[in-house]
Formats: C-alpha cells, structure tokens, sequence
C-alpha cells in the first residue's frame, strides 16, 4: 500500500457497527483486507440477517454489542480495542477502504489526533438524497456558527482517532449523534482534528437513519453541547442580544430627545441593557478563559496518564 509501512498498518484497528447489514459487510472487510489491514472489529447492533456469520467467516473479530444504537456500540468498541490508532467506518458500503491512508496519515505525521472523511468533494450520484444532502448543509453551518470551528462534514462516518482520544472520549448519547459528539469531544479536550476528502458511494440496502427525525436529534445534540466545548458562548449569545436590544431602545430615546420629548424611564433602561449585556459577554469571556485553560490541562493530564500505564505495561 502507497503511504502505509506494513508496520504501521499493523497499528490500526478497524471498526465497523452493523446492523443488518448482510448485503455489504463481507465487501466492506475485503476491501481492507485487500489494503493490508488484517485486525478488524466488528460491533453489530444484534442483526437478525446473516451479518456476523459472514464477517466471521472473512475472519473480522465480531462481538454483539451489549446496548441498542450506533453511539453505544462505538463507545463499547473502543472500550474493546487497544490499537494505537482505529479507523471507524460504516459497514454498508458507502466507503473506500483506499481512503484509509488518507486518514492514517495526519496521525502518523503527527499533526492531528483525529482525521475525518469529507464526503462532499467526491460524491457519487444518488449517494445523498437531496433531503440528507440539504440536512447535513444546515447541520455543518450550524455547527460552525455555534463553535466557530471549520468544519464541513461533521456528521461523516469514516475516521481516524488516535488511542489517547478513543480511550478518553465521553460518548453519552447512544445513536446517531455519535458522531456530532465525536467531534465536540475532541475539540472540547484539545485535541486536534482535521478533514481530508474521500470518496463516498451509493448505499447498498436499508438505511437506519431516520432523516427527519435523527436530524433534529443531531441539531439539539449540536446545540446542547456547545456548554461542553464552550460555556462562554451561551452568555455572549445572551450578552449581545441585551446590547442590541439596549441600543435600538437608545435610538428611540434619542430621536425624540432631539424632538424634545424626554424619556427617562426607557433612558434608564438603554443605560441597563447595554451595561449589563457587556458585562454578560465579559463574563462569558472570562468563563472560557478559564474553561480553556483547564482543557489544556486536562489534556496534558491525559497523555500523561497513558504514558504511565504504557510504562507499567512495559515494566509487567
Ligand atoms: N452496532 C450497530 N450498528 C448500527 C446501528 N444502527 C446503525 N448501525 C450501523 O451504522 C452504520 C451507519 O448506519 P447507516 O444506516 O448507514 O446510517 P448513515 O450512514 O448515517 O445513513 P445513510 O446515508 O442512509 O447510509 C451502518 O454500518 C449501520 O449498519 C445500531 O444500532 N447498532
Ligand atoms: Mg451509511
């Protein structure tokens, strides 16, 4: 494989959630087999097609996760894995297995911690219905007005993480959110992440993704997070809100002032908001200060924790 020291495939796990997913699964495992990749995981969902005999019979470790929905089994597999690196990937087909290296390699060079597959450079006809299509636009701008992070495809199912952010990510929610919450997770710890383009097909049998309904759970996961990443950015909502409000009161005070009309009750209350609203947006300020510190503080805690346990092991 181009890029990819045999080495350093040995490095990487795979993992793949299934549910019901017989029609793509032994071609998902082949095509990473046929890229060098050798240690694959597979978490299924309790399918009652032939999912798990066909993955086991292409030799994918499979174990039946212990919950219901995608985000539960993710967060149980990462709990089962101890690669230094694990490429998460849907198993109906939608990916190519080529594009691993892609993922890899930020991680072997070492400028990321967590590399996502944007699906939207190259993607064949009919893979996104023009709901999924529309949906996911709305969810990435939204995302990226409430983080300010630049992003583009934060909903897609194929990445790369290191073992320092599996091992320390707090997945909560148990089905299609994982993957917002992912992505939150990393940036909120202070880990790094980026995005590569990949290709992404046509799905082959059923979805389990209910659009209407998992895209709402998606935005109010976007939005119920954002405490999570930045707790400042609800009080500089709040603050400049005030001061708006503050200063279109003030105009009014102001024109008619200049017609000799005096309000002094509403001046009062134009003095108030804006005042307090600065204030609002200081403490947010201040808030995330701190909140930021403390996150690279917690991260150097992280890596020093997998440091010593790396030690112990070599010492056993
Ligand atoms: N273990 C497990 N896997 C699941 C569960 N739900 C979905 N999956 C798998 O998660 C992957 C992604 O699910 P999809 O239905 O493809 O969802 P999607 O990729 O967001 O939507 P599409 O654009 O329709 O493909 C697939 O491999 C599913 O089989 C679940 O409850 N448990
Ligand atoms: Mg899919």
């Amino acid at each position: 494989m181009i890029g990819m020291e045999e080495t350093d495939i040995k490095r990487v796990c795979i993992i793949i959630p299934t549910l019901n997913e017989e029609r793509n699964i032994g071609s998902t495992i082949d095509e990473f087999r046929e890229e060098g990749f050798e240690n694959i995981f597979v978490i299924d969902g309790n399918s009652t097609d032939r999912t798990r005999e066909i993955a086991e019979s292409k030799g994918a470790r499979v174990e039946i996760q212990s919950g219901k929905g995608k985000g539960q089994a993710v967060a149980e597999a990462f709990s089962m894995v101890d690669s230094d690196i694990v490429i998460l990937v849907d198993g109906d087909g939608t990916y190519s297995a080529k594009d691993a290296v892609k993922l890899v390699e930020p991680i072997l060079r070492g400028y990321a911690d967590h590399v996502v597959g944007n699906r939207f450079h190259d993607y064949e006809k009919g893979a996104f219905t023009k709901l999924n299509l529309l949906g996911n636009k709305i969810l990435n701008f939204f995302f990226r007005i409430s983080y300010g992070i630049e992003l583009y495809d934060i909903l897609s199912g194929y990445r790369a993480l290191t073992k320092e952010l599996y091992k320390n990510v707090n997945l909560m929610k148990k089905g299609f959110e994982v993957e917002t919450e992912l992505t939150v997770e990393t940036i909120a710890k202070g880990f790094r992440i980026i995005e590569v383009p990949v290709k992404y097909r046509k799905r082959g049998g059923k979805t389990k993704l209910n659009p209407i309904k998992d895209g709402f759970r998606i935005g109010s996961t976007i939005y119920n997070l954002v405490a999570r990443y930045s707790p400042g950015r609800y009080l500089y909502f709040l603050g400049t809100l005030m001061v708006v409000l503050g200063l279109t009161v003030g105009i009014y005070v102001v024109y008619d002032w200049f017609r000799n009309i005096t309000h002094s009750l509403l001046a009062v209350l134009t003095a108030l908001l804006i005042i307090a609203g600065l204030q609002v947006i200081i403490f947010g300020f201040m808030g995330d200060f701190v909140f930021r510190g403390n996150s690279e503080i917690r991260k150097e805690l992280i890596m020093l924790r997998m440091e010593l346990k790396e030690l112990k092991k070599e010492r056993k």
